[in-house]
């Protein structure tokens, strides 16, 4: 089998992709390649790919302008094409039979191709890209036509970033077929751009990760002042490390739990940057808690120093520069918030809670404020042991997880019982580190272990919370929902088959 893995000639991205794991890949590639030709009639031109992302460190930070590190992990979307000059139509299959064949008509340089949002439609995601693409592609009269057959691995609303794998995939496979002159920062820009087709405001995070990763890499994304990512070597440990993903089985959707927990965090954290820029004296009132850092970092005159001891600076600052409030601890009511913002109730409402619904009667802002500092510290700090990759690095690096985890559940609570379950059994079980990762309250988690522990790691899992919680799954749904992966490289493309 071996010599019949695809062997990637070149790729439209300067980017050569790393043969190690392709070969552990060859099967699937060819066996899509194999399908590719019996449904067609003929070879695909090439391959695009586009992998999934877990979240390692930062969480709920990237809405308060703090950069977060995800990594891609080895579960990806893979999309064979082939092009054709006769027309402009897509005709898009997936190996997956639970997804219907589609065709499309390119329809014209103005519209590119309608998409239904208010539809749950898998082709929608991969229009998304190919739209996004087209945009951006003025002198392209007529674009050619595409043959298509995709194959994804990365299970589908379990926090992994499927969604972006789909779009960063399409956006590439219409590059590629187009020969369009575009860089990977112009393949992310667009693909973030392009999910807003389906109607899900992303942040950025999830595209980033799926184009820009290396094997061996984690990727520091920053959100201000522009969108920025940088790799961050993971240390080669002693013994060597591997990640394990164990998703709860629990949904949170956003949709329909946010008021209570997304978009009520998203106002929280607003309204106590608000509320520390006057309290602080900064000279202006500010909407994010990274410009309260910053603001404050100049105000004593720390714009010089690291970034650990910024952060320690200004949690020692606010320590005790929240009033006490009125329920016992509970957070403020909005009358309160009032006092302290000093902006009237009515004009609070309108500012925090229109545009998406937010239902509570407390805002606890201390707790939200600690946990957002102390994580994005916790971000610097996973880095700053990554680096200096000392000997107990994987114990340093699954006290930082820990302590987010920690976090997450005590001051942000967006942990839920199931997620400490799995952590807990996680850590029993040779974890050195283990914590949700996501949005929380459900979804995901993420666990640092030792390569030689993962099948002990995961079975302990199985035993422990599956076997228990969720006895009637299936052996394709167990090995979706727990998984073992590495650091994956990014966005790539394949010819020469
Ligand atoms: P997930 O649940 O992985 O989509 C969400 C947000 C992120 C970030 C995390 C919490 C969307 C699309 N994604 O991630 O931007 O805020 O929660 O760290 O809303
Ligand atoms: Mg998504």
């Amino acid at each position: 089998m071996a010599n019949n893995v695809p062997v990637p000639t070149y790729d439209s991205l300067d980017r050569i992709y790393d043969l190690k794991s392709l070969a552990k890949q060859g099967p699937r590639y060819n066996s899509l390649v194999e399908k590719f030709t019996s449904l067609y009639g003929r070879k695909p031109d090439f391959i695009a790919r586009s992998p999934g992302r877990v979240n390692l460190i930062g969480e709920h930070v990237d809405y308060s302008g703090f950069g977060v590190l995800p990594m891609a992990i080895e579960r990806d979307v893979i999309i064979a094409v082939a092009t054709t000059d006769k027309d402009s139509k897509v005709r898009i299959a997936n190996t997956n039979t639970k997804y219907e064949p589609r065709e499309f008509d390119f329809e014209g340089k103005d519209t590119i191709v309608t998409i239904d949002s208010t539809k749950h439609e898998w082709s929608n995601y991969f229009k998304c890209g190919y739209k996004g693409m087209l945009e951006r592609a003025d002198n392209l009269d007529k674009p050619k036509g595409m043959y298509l057959l995709m194959d994804g691995t990365v299970p589908a609303g379990s926090g992994l970033s499927s969604s972006a794998a789909v779009v960063c995939t399409s956006a590439l496979a219409t590059i590629e077929a187009n020969k369009l002159p575009l860089t990977k920062q112009e393949l992310t820009e667009i693909a973030i751009v392009a999910e807003r087709n389906v109607g899900v405001n992303s942040g950025g995070m999830d595209q980033s990760a799926s184009v820009f990763s290396e094997q061996q890499y984690a990727l520091h994304v920053d959100f201000v002042p522009q969108l920025s990512a940088r790799l961050v070597r993971l240390p080669e440990t002693q013994p060597p490390m591997a990640f394990v993903i164990a998703n709860t089985l629990v949904t949170a959707d956003k949709f329909v739990s946010g008021p209570r927990n997304y978009n009520l965090r998203v106002v929280e954290v607003r309204m106590a940057a608000l509320f520390l820029s006057k309290a602080l004296g900064l000279p202006q009132p500010v909407d994010t808690l990274k410009e309260v850092y910053d603001a404050f970092a100049a105000q004593q005159n720390l714009t010089e120093s690291s970034d650990v001891v910024k952060y320690d600076a200004l949690l020692d600052r606010i320590r005790t520069i929240f009033p006490q409030d009125s329920s016992n601890g509970e957070g403020y009511s909005l009358e309160e918030v009032s006092d302290m913002t000093g902006l009237p109730v009515q004009t609070l409402k309108e500012k925090y809670m229109t545009r998406f619904p937010v239902e509570t009667d407390y805002f606890r802002l201390i707790q939200r404020t600690h946990h957002v500092l102390t994580e994005a510290k916790r971000v610097v700090e996973f880095e700053q042991v990554c680096t200096k990759s000392p000997a107990d690095t994987l114990e340093q690096l699954g006290a930082i997880m820990n302590a987010s985890q920690e976090s997450c559940d005590k001051f942000f609570n967006c942990s839920c019982p199931e997620i400490n379950q799995v952590c807990d059994i996680a850590r029993k079980h040779g974890a050195f580190g283990a914590r949700l990762t996501g949005a929380g309250w459900g979804g995901c988690t993420v666990m640092l272990t030792s390569e030689s522990n993962v099948p002990t790691l995961i079975e302990a899992i199985k035993e422990g919370y599956y076997r228990q919680k969720f006895p009637d799954l299936t052996q394709e749904e167990l090995e979706d929902a727990v998984l073992s992966t590495k650091p994956g490289s990014g966005s790539a493309v394949f010819t020469g088959f």
